[in-house]
Protein backbone atom coordinates (compact mmCIF):
# COMPACT_ATOMS: atom_id res chain seq x y z
CA UNK A 1 0.00 0.00 0.00
CA UNK A 2 1.35 3.31 -1.00
CA UNK A 3 1.64 6.74 1.23
CA UNK A 4 0.08 9.96 1.04
CA UNK A 5 2.23 12.39 2.74
CA UNK A 6 0.12 15.40 4.44
CA UNK A 7 2.59 18.05 5.64
CA UNK A 8 1.13 20.83 7.49
CA UNK A 9 3.10 24.39 8.49
CA UNK A 10 3.62 26.81 10.89
CA UNK A 11 0.13 27.70 13.01
CA UNK A 12 -2.19 25.13 11.64
CA UNK A 13 -1.97 23.37 14.77
CA UNK A 14 -4.52 26.46 16.09
CA UNK A 15 -7.21 25.41 13.40
CA UNK A 16 -10.43 25.07 15.44
CA UNK A 17 -9.56 27.75 17.94
CA UNK A 18 -9.33 30.88 16.64
CA UNK A 19 -10.49 32.71 13.05
CA UNK A 20 -13.07 29.93 12.22
CA UNK A 21 -14.69 32.73 9.33
CA UNK A 22 -11.53 32.05 7.89
CA UNK A 23 -10.71 28.47 8.45
CA UNK A 24 -13.95 27.09 9.72
CA UNK A 25 -14.35 25.40 13.74
CA UNK A 26 -12.55 22.12 12.49
CA UNK A 27 -9.26 21.45 14.57
CA UNK A 28 -5.86 19.87 13.36
CA UNK A 29 -7.43 16.41 14.31
CA UNK A 30 -10.79 16.50 12.77
CA UNK A 31 -8.36 16.77 9.59
CA UNK A 32 -6.18 14.58 10.32
CA UNK A 33 -9.16 12.15 10.87
CA UNK A 34 -10.75 13.01 7.59
CA UNK A 35 -7.36 12.70 5.29
CA UNK A 36 -7.17 9.28 7.11
CA UNK A 37 -10.74 7.98 5.87
CA UNK A 38 -10.15 9.40 2.82
CA UNK A 39 -6.69 7.18 2.07
CA UNK A 40 -8.68 4.32 3.10
CA UNK A 41 -11.38 5.02 0.07
CA UNK A 42 -8.55 5.29 -2.04
CA UNK A 43 -6.61 2.27 -0.97
CA UNK A 44 -3.66 4.65 0.20
CA UNK A 45 -1.49 4.98 3.91
CA UNK A 46 -1.67 8.37 5.56
CA UNK A 47 1.76 9.39 7.35
CA UNK A 48 0.09 13.48 8.28
CA UNK A 49 2.55 16.30 10.21
CA UNK A 50 2.09 19.12 11.39
CA UNK A 51 5.62 21.71 12.26
CA UNK A 52 6.00 25.37 12.87
CA UNK A 53 9.97 24.98 11.50
CA UNK A 54 10.69 26.04 8.04
CA UNK A 55 13.96 23.00 8.00
CA UNK A 56 11.71 20.37 9.89
CA UNK A 57 9.26 20.59 6.71
CA UNK A 58 11.94 20.78 4.14
CA UNK A 59 13.54 17.55 6.06
CA UNK A 60 9.87 16.02 5.48
CA UNK A 61 9.63 17.04 1.78
CA UNK A 62 13.14 15.33 1.19
CA UNK A 63 11.97 12.40 2.82
CA UNK A 64 8.75 12.53 0.67
CA UNK A 65 10.71 12.44 -2.36
CA UNK A 66 12.74 9.55 -1.66
CA UNK A 67 9.79 7.44 -0.62
CA UNK A 68 8.15 8.52 -4.10
CA UNK A 69 11.16 7.58 -5.86
CA UNK A 70 11.21 3.88 -4.35
CA UNK A 71 7.41 3.44 -5.04
CA UNK A 72 6.26 3.64 -1.96
CA UNK A 73 4.90 6.86 -2.12
CA UNK A 74 2.30 8.86 -4.41
CA UNK A 75 2.92 12.21 -3.27
CA UNK A 76 2.53 14.81 -0.78
CA UNK A 77 -0.60 17.33 0.37
CA UNK A 78 1.35 20.27 1.47
CA UNK A 79 -0.40 23.20 3.13
CA UNK A 80 2.72 25.34 3.91
CA UNK A 81 0.53 27.96 5.98
CA UNK A 82 2.60 31.30 5.70
CA UNK A 83 6.09 29.63 4.25
CA UNK A 84 3.74 29.77 1.38
CA UNK A 85 4.45 33.62 0.89
CA UNK A 86 8.38 33.30 2.15
CA UNK A 87 10.11 30.70 1.51
CA UNK A 88 12.73 30.16 -0.90
CA UNK A 89 14.02 26.74 1.02
CA UNK A 90 10.64 24.86 0.57
CA UNK A 91 10.65 25.86 -3.29
CA UNK A 92 14.19 24.08 -3.33
CA UNK A 93 13.15 21.14 -1.55
CA UNK A 94 10.43 20.45 -3.94
CA UNK A 95 11.88 21.00 -6.93
CA UNK A 96 15.16 19.26 -4.96
CA UNK A 97 13.50 16.36 -3.93
CA UNK A 98 11.43 15.75 -6.92
CA UNK A 99 8.43 15.48 -4.50
CA UNK A 100 5.63 15.44 -6.20
CA UNK A 101 3.20 18.14 -4.46
CA UNK A 102 -0.09 19.29 -4.21
CA UNK A 103 -0.47 22.77 -2.98
CA UNK A 104 -3.40 23.15 -0.60
CA UNK A 105 -4.66 26.34 1.09
CA UNK A 106 -7.51 25.99 3.36
CA UNK A 107 -8.90 29.73 2.35
CA UNK A 108 -8.91 31.29 -0.74
CA UNK A 109 -5.84 33.33 -0.58
CA UNK A 110 -6.00 35.18 -3.27
CA UNK A 111 -9.41 36.85 -2.11
CA UNK A 112 -6.92 37.91 1.16
CA UNK A 113 -4.59 40.19 1.57
CA UNK A 114 -1.90 41.11 -1.33
CA UNK A 115 0.92 39.12 0.47
CA UNK A 116 -1.06 36.18 0.34
CA UNK A 117 -1.45 36.68 -3.37
CA UNK A 118 2.39 35.58 -4.35
CA UNK A 119 3.57 31.63 -3.56
CA UNK A 120 7.39 29.91 -3.43
CA UNK A 121 5.02 26.50 -3.90
CA UNK A 122 3.18 27.00 -6.56
CA UNK A 123 5.76 27.05 -9.68
CA UNK A 124 7.39 23.94 -8.28
CA UNK A 125 3.95 22.27 -7.49
CA UNK A 126 1.71 19.48 -9.39
CA UNK A 127 -1.19 21.32 -8.47
CA UNK A 128 -2.77 23.81 -6.54
CA UNK A 129 -6.02 24.24 -4.44
CA UNK A 130 -7.16 27.00 -2.91
CA UNK A 131 -10.59 28.06 -0.95
CA UNK A 132 -12.16 24.54 -0.48
CA UNK A 133 -11.95 24.66 3.29
CA UNK A 134 -10.69 21.73 5.07
CA UNK A 135 -12.51 19.21 2.63
CA UNK A 136 -10.26 20.21 0.67
CA UNK A 137 -7.34 17.79 1.65
CA UNK A 138 -9.86 15.05 0.87
CA UNK A 139 -9.99 16.91 -2.71
CA UNK A 140 -6.22 16.38 -2.83
CA UNK A 141 -6.18 13.10 -1.80
CA UNK A 142 -8.88 12.30 -4.22
CA UNK A 143 -6.33 13.90 -6.90
CA UNK A 144 -3.26 12.27 -6.05
CA UNK A 145 -4.95 8.85 -5.78
CA UNK A 146 -5.29 9.53 -9.40
CA UNK A 147 -2.04 11.09 -10.58
O1 LIG B 1 -5.53 29.11 3.92
C1 LIG B 1 -4.56 28.45 4.31
O2 LIG B 1 -4.61 27.22 4.49
C2 LIG B 1 -3.25 29.15 4.66
O3 LIG B 1 -2.18 28.34 4.19
C3 LIG B 1 -3.22 29.26 6.17
C4 LIG B 1 -2.04 30.07 6.70
C5 LIG B 1 -1.91 31.40 5.96
O4 LIG B 1 -0.73 32.06 6.39
C6 LIG B 1 -1.88 31.22 4.46
O5 LIG B 1 -1.81 32.50 3.86
C7 LIG B 1 -3.12 30.50 3.99
C8 LIG B 1 -2.21 30.35 8.19
C9 LIG B 1 -2.45 29.17 9.04
C10 LIG B 1 -2.77 29.63 10.43
O6 LIG B 1 -3.97 29.03 10.81
C11 LIG B 1 -4.61 29.49 11.91
C12 LIG B 1 -5.76 28.85 12.27
C13 LIG B 1 -6.47 29.27 13.37
C14 LIG B 1 -6.01 30.35 14.11
C15 LIG B 1 -4.85 30.98 13.77
C16 LIG B 1 -4.14 30.56 12.67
Amino acid sequence: MKTVYVFNGPNLNLLGTREPQIYGAQTLADVEALCRKACEQHGLKLDFRQSNHEGELVTWIHEAGRAQAQGQAVGTVLNAGAYTHTSIALHDAIKGAGALVIELHISNVHAREAFRHHSYISPAAKAVMAGFGVPGYALAIAGLAQA
